[in-house]
């Protein structure tokens, strides 16, 4: 049975459709207006009680959260196309152990420093001093993470995996939103670069 992907562009669910589009595997992309509320539909909520895009229904099953949701497509049909390791070695625990740092640590950071300094947020609501701490650990984590890529091209080694693609799909929007130059970050920089270079990449950002 095919996966239906529920997806908004610009979005959290940008992360499933690369990996969707790295795993070359049939899917149907449902569109859902969050303008107008189509993810607090009961009908929605069905799939994904946080009514939140992503959302996906593989084999009749609905997934929440995009971290889940990329673990468990890596898992499912990355693992013989080289795009996710295998289980119990040490490259899928490295590539679960950013997965999750990208949801719980990037996020949160990069998602405080857009609140406190964002135009579509109402001055009365911004806090100057919360907005340059949370600027100082999402650099911090930055800082981490070209550390990180000193002395290899990926996260887990040699070859691109879905971990990559869950904190580079990040990269990509807080580079429009928060943060435009990564010039302080060199290792950082050229391997958002080549992520970007994927063809799968192209076909989602284009499309
Ligand atoms: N932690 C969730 C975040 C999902 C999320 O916040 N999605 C946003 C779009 S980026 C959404 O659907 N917002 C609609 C709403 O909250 O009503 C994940 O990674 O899947």
């Amino acid at each position: 049975m095919a996966i239906t992907f529920y997806f908004s562009p610009y979005s959290s669910a940008v992360r499933i459709h690369w990996a969707l589009e790295e795993l070359g595997i049939p899917y149907d992309g449902v569109r859902v207006d969050l303008k107008a509320g189509d993810q607090k539909k009961p009908d929605f909520l069905k799939l994904n009680p946080n009514g939140k895009v992503p959302t996906i229904v593989d084999d009749g099953v609905p997934y929440f959260e995009s971290a889940a949701i990329n673990i468990h497509l890596g898992q499912k049909y990355g693992v013989e196309k080289g795009l996710w390791p295998k289980a119990g070695t040490h490259a899928h625990g490295r590539a679960m152990s950013w997965t999750v740092w990208a949801a719980a640590s990037l996020l949160n950071a990069g998602t405080r420093v857009m609140y406190n300094t964002s135009k579509e947020i109402p001055d009365d609501q911004k806090n100057a001093a919360q907005a340059e701490s949370a600027r100082k650990e999402f650099e911090g984590l930055l800082g981490l993470l070209d550390a990180e890529l000193a002395d290899k091209p990926y996260l887990t080694g040699d070859t691109f995996t879905l971990a990559d693609a869950v904190i580079a799909a990040d990269l990509w929007w807080y580079q429009m939103v928060i943060v435009s130059d990564l010039s302080p970050w060199p290792k950082l920089g050229a391997w958002v670069g080549r992520c970007m270079e994927r063809p799968a990449f192209k076909r989602v950002s284009t499309g």
